[in-house]
């Protein structure tokens, strides 16, 4: 992954170039939020997908973690896209980050810097081409996801990543492809970078939003189900509902709509991508493509 130029601190730096102190105060305490953006080839040009949803949910996380963004949404939305233009980037991955950066040590974070940058970079299919086709293989993860009352979910915070990093090594050191997080409860809430989806009998469910992100790729998916006309309803279920369930998928900027084929050695459905799922993803990619009129508000075009 690479690209010519990065957004630093509203001046555009070489690759190589976008470096930080080692006692930025995000390196040692996570104390950074961000987002992921997805940019696809149109006809019409590049469109970024969904791009004021993602300034929000990022001013969001911000006001979170208390982090005032000496930027206005408008100027982040500029960076984007000048980032996008300057390293003539057709579709990719959009990383926006803003971080406490160096001035003390300690937990303390308010005398720190905001620091804002904005990187880009080529990315495919985030569990490989064929995932999209034929689906991965899951496991619950051992590591519950982070406790509502320690962390913020909702929050795109850096240091709620850990949890996520145990949970993906955890999966790959299994041998498959994706990790599937529990509350303390016992509840499912969604992937180490991904909110779930369940089918039974032709009805569409995924979690409620209390304790997962919320998905701005989990919003369009439900948006479109509506438009579908299938029926869809919002769940706390146990790990086991998934196993019967007729079909999973995973969605997420990253992961786009990525069918769930095996999960704990249980096989889902037909241990392949489902019909509806296939239906859904199908619609998901044409809206990004813009090859859907009625959606084409949610392209904003380079
Ligand atoms: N849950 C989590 C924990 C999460 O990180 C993501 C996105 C989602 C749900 C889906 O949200 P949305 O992208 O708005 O639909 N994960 C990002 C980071 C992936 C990474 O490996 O880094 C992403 O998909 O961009």
């Amino acid at each position: 992954m690479k690209a010519e130029k990065i957004w630093m601190d509203g001046k555009m730096v070489d690759w190589n170039e976008a470096r930080v102190h080692v006692c930025t105060h995000a390196l040692h305490y996570g104390s950074g939020v961000f987002e992921g953006i997805r940019a696809y080839e149109t006809k019409s040009g590049t469109a970024v997908f969904r791009l004021k949803e993602h300034i929000e949910r990022l001013f969001n996380s911000a006001k979170i973690l208390k982090i005032n963004i000496p930027y206005s949404r408008e100027e982040i939305r500029e960076a984007i896209k000048n980032t996008i233009k300057i390293n003539k980037l057709k579709s990719g991955y959009i990383r926006p980050l803003i971080y406490r950066g160096f001035e003390s040590l300690g937990l303390d974070p308010f005398a720190c810097p905001v620091n804002c940058t904005v990187a880009v970079w080529e990315w495919g299919a985030y569990l490989g081409e064929e995932a999209l086709a034929k689906g991965i293989r899951t496991k619950i993860s051992s590591y519950a996801r982070n406790h509502i009352n320690s962390t913020s979910q909702k929050a795109k915070i850096c240091g709620n990543y850990v949890n996520s990093v145990f949970a993906k090594m955890e999966a790959i050191e299994a041998g498959v492809d994706e990790a599937i997080l529990l509350d303390t409860r016992g509840y499912v809430t969604e992937g180490s970078g991904e909110n779930i989806f369940w089918i039974r009998n032709g009805v569409i469910y995924t979690t409620p939003t209390a304790n997962v992100l919320e998905g701005i790729t989990r919003d369009s998916i439900i948006k479109i189900t509506k438009d579908m006309k299938y029926e869809f309803q919002e769940k706390y279920i146990c790990r086991d509902e998934l196993y019967i369930s007729d079909e999973v998928f995973f969605c997420g900027t990253a992961a786009e709509v990525t069918p769930i084929r095996e999960i704990d050695n249980y096989t889902i459905g037909e241990g392949k991508r489902g019909p509806i799922t296939e239906n859904i993803q199908r619609k998901f990619f044409s809206i990004a493509k813009g090859e859907e009129e009625k959606y084409l508000n949610w392209l904003d075009y380079v």
